[in-house]
């Protein structure tokens, strides 16, 4: 039963929806509606028989675009969008990528790669670029993509630059300052001056040219602009910006066109890029020389790697083939590898849970526990990237697998999150334990005190993946088992 306000308030809202309805079968549906009270309440009747029965209705929707609303790819379908006058509604609410690699989300898309853009008949876009296009294609006048097939596919070919010359190698540079690669200044340097290269030549076009292609702005500006707003906001700094400085007016000209001014808002370019992790001194193996004879036959040499080929994550380095200092420690009682397994296999925290275990077997001789935390958190953008960070740092911990156990996590939401977490390591020293990773200076370590009623409260949060620190709350995490 509804009181006659609540009947009043509900009619208002079903007068919204009836103007996004289609009822095909319904003649009625081509009334218009009454504003008088009673008429009101008949037409709440009327409605909710229709709406008993779905059927009859269709709701018209907007493509839903599911992505982070500030990620590059993501911005250049927004903008293509809010240029083309096409509605779309947004869908942000995935933040780890757990959530968005889900079975029925794979189904649909089955790459798992955000953005998509799921259309009213169900069907889901992928690419981000195909995605834009379709976008700049379904706009009422939309000149985003000139009908002239050359210029057409003159668009064309700068979306293919912006990609292939800028976007992907710009954001190599930036996993590399982020760790999640392994930083080696040559290469650094060797994709950072072919970026310089192409550079120059855009800046070239652009010295008597506002737009890419023709006298108005194209899919080709939004492409190139998004990718090197990228650029400019993370890697690529003011000293090298001053040599581009038609590039960085066409940057400044599309960020700036009034449509876009929400979807580019807080744009900073970096004055200085950021100082990248320095990679670990070469371990120079002091083994005996194996006898010749006896020695065993050398693995082949995996394939190599096409040099374009990309890794979602670099390879793990090989376990140098020394004695580690570790393994002179006295024996202790206290078995890490059996921890992992009870860790693995109970829950962390209650009666007969692996941190009961854990406090049972400990050695607080043999082993001790670090508090870990990234030091660069300002730098950190969406949760799932700092999850692969993570998970990088863990890969590259590889040569340390025998002495040490880790649980780290990513703390907060997008562009407000920190990475920390708890590790276990064999001895009470953690540099020879965590130096394997070549970018372990990014991150600091200091040593918990299990007796300490608060270093046994982070432990713990940090083992059951319920950590909060200054009120952010877990939101993703790694082991390293
Ligand atoms: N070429 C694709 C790339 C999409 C892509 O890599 N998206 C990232 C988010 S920005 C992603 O889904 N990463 C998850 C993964 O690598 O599994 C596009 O432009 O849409």
């Amino acid at each position: 039963m509804y009181s006659l306000r609540e009947y009043f308030t509900l009619c208002k809202k079903l007068r919204h929806m009836w103007n996004q309805l289609e009822a095909p079968h319904h003649a009625i549906a081509a009334q218009p509606l009454s504003p008088t009270y009673t008429l009101d309440i008949l037409t709440f009747a009327i409605l909710s028989l229709l709406l008993h029965n779905p059927k009859n209705i269709i709701i018209k929707m907007a493509p839903v675009l599911t992505g982070f609303v500030g990620n590059s790819r993501v911005r250049r379908v927004r903008a293509a969008a809010a240029l083309a006058g096409v509605e779309l509604s947004y869908d942000d609410s995935f933040s780890m990528k757990s959530e968005w690699k889900t079975a029925e989300f794979l189904e649909k898309n089955p790459f798992g790669f955000l953005p998509t853009l799921e259309l009213e008949d169900g069907t889901v876009l992928r690419e981000s670029g195909a995605i834009a296009e379709y976008v700049a294609e379904l706009g009422p006048n939309s000149t985003l993509i000139p009908s002239d097939p050359k210029q057409k596919a003159e668009v064309h070919a700068w979306q293919c630059t912006a990609d292939q010359e800028l976007f992907i190698p710009g954001s190599f540079l930036n996993g590399m300052l982020s760790g999640k690669y392994p930083y080696t200044k040559p290469v650094f340097q060797a994709i950072q001056d072919k970026i310089t290269s192409r550079l120059s030549v855009i800046d070239n076009i652009l010295v008597k040219k506002t737009f890419l292609v023709g006298e108005r702005i194209t899919l080709a500006d939004i492409f190139v602009a998004t990718a090197l707003v990228n650029l400019f906001t993370s890697n690529y700094d003011a000293l090298l910006r001053a040599k581009i400085p038609n590039v960085v007016r066409f940057v400044e000209t599309v960020i700036n066109h009034p449509k876009l001014l929400d979807i580019f808002a807080n744009t900073e370019f970096v004055e200085k890029a950021p100082t990248p992790a320095q990679p670990a001194k070469e371990q120079k193996p002091k083994a005996d020389k194996p006898k010749a004879e006896a020695a065993p036959k050398a693995p082949k040499a995996p394939k190599k790697k096409e040099a374009d080929e990309e890794e979602e994550e670099p390879l793990v380095p090989a376990e140098p083939k020394v004695k580690n200092p570790l393994d002179d420690l006295p024996k202790s009682a206290f078995n890490l590898e059996e921890w992992k397994r009870q860790y693995s296999n109970l829950d962390t925290r209650g009666a007969g849970g692996s941190l009961e275990w854990f406090y049972e077997k400990f050695d607080h001789e043999g082993f001790s526990i670090w508090r870990v935390d990234f030091k660069y958190n300002e730098e950190l953008t969406q949760v799932f990237m700092s999850s692969n960070q993570v998970g990088g740092f863990f890969n590259r911990l590889e040569a340390s697998r025998k002495y040490l156990f880790g649980s780290v996590g990513v703390l907060g939401k997008a562009n407000d999150s920190i990475i920390s977490g708890a590790v276990i390591i064999r001895g009470q020293d953690i540099e020879p334990v965590i130096n394997v990773a070549p970018d372990w200076e990014s991150y600091s370590y200091k040593k918990l005190d299990l007796s300490n009623e608060d270093d046994k409260k982070f432990f713990e949060g940090a083992m059951a993946w319920d950590l909060v620190v200054d009120g952010k709350e877990w939101a993703d995490g790694k082991n390293f088992k």
